[in-house]
């Protein structure tokens, strides 16, 4: 049986830093006012949908046209992808990105120290997720709120056999236009174009958006920049644990088809994921466990 945010609040709050609170839909979610960060993390899906450090812009997009309904992913924010991404290879049924970015996760702890509060929830295997992927698996997801923004998704084999994993965090990147942004750090690296049949291609220079973008860098765990000109700044992440890096813009005729995206909207956004998805997925033995980690850091240009 879920708490209310009443009573999550009753628990977890911190006086005057986090609090629990309904979000939209009713849903609840983590908001944490302090005079270094704003943020808000909720408990549908553990996803972070907003990271304001003092003195600069909201980095992060969520559609106005968001659904806020269990069972259904919210477009923006950080969504998290795991165990699969994209679709299931085996079962078109299957939901897009896995099953525990529309489910509800438990709150673990707010604690603050330094300026920083960090936020941990988590969710486990069931039997509705072993009706989609017979395994058995504990989930944290950690999300520190500061002057960086640090996320650790860390995954626990609980059963008695092997199992191999995708995962992402679906970061949303507010931008300005996304015409006047540029992604420093993947020149050379190998991906697969899933706007292209998934064709292994090699990136030759920076990358600009210029047409619908949905690329899957491999074997890459190196950091990436993502300039933007209009909002003059620079969202710079670094990765532990994470070998694949996600680029994806849907451009206009790929907006066109998701009906929780403004008309215009895809303008405001580029999707930059740490993950670990197709040949860089994660085997993980029983009683194992997996960390994959970001840090998110804005500076001026
Ligand atoms: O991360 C890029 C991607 O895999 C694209 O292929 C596109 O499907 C996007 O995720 C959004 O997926 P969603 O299921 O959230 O609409």
């Amino acid at each position: 049986m879920e708490l209310t945010a009443k009573e999550l609040d009753q628990h977890f709050a911190i006086e005057g830093v986090a609090h629990v609170v309904p979000g939209h839909g009713g849903l609840p979610k983590v908001r944490i006012i302090t005079s270094d960060v704003e943020g808000e993390m909720y408990l549908h899906g553990a996803q972070v949908t907003s990271w304001k450090p003092a003195g600069a812009e909201e980095v992060l997009f969520v559609s106005k046209h968001a659904q806020w309904h269990e069972g259904i992913a919210v477009r923006g924010g950080i969504p998290i992808c795991f165990p699969w991404f994209r679709a299931k290879a085996d079962d078109p049924k299957a939901p897009a990105h896995g099953f525990v970015r529309t489910k509800a996760w438990s709150l673990e702890s707010i604690t603050s120290e330094g300026g920083q509060v960090t936020v941990a929830m988590s969710t486990e295997s069931d039997d509705d997720t072993r009706r989609w992927w017979p395994a058995d698996f504990r989930l944290i997801h950690r999300a520190t709120f500061g002057v960086e923004l640090r996320l650790e998704l860390s995954v626990s084999n609980t059963g008695p056999t092997p199992f191999r994993f995708e995962e992402a965090l679906h970061t949303y990147h507010r931008v300005g236009h996304i015409q006047d942004v540029c992604v420093h750090g993947l020149n050379g690296v190998a991906y697969r174009d899933n706007t292209d049949s998934n064709r292994e291609k090699k990136q030759q220079s920076d990358i600009v958006i210029t047409k619908q973008t949905d690329n899957a860098y491999l074997d890459t765990d190196g950091p990436v920049e993502l300039e933007d000109r209009k909002l003059k700044r620079r969202i710079c992440i670094t990765k532990t644990n994470s070998f694949s890096t996600v680029v994806w813009n849907p451009w206009l005729e790929g907006a066109r088809s998701l009906a929780d995206l403004g008309k215009e909207e895809w303008q405001q956004m580029l999707c930059v994921e740490a993950s670990n998805v197709l040949t860089c997925a994660v085997n993980l033995a029983p009683g194992e466990q997996h960390a994959m980690k970001e840090i998110i850091q804005v500076r001026g240009l």
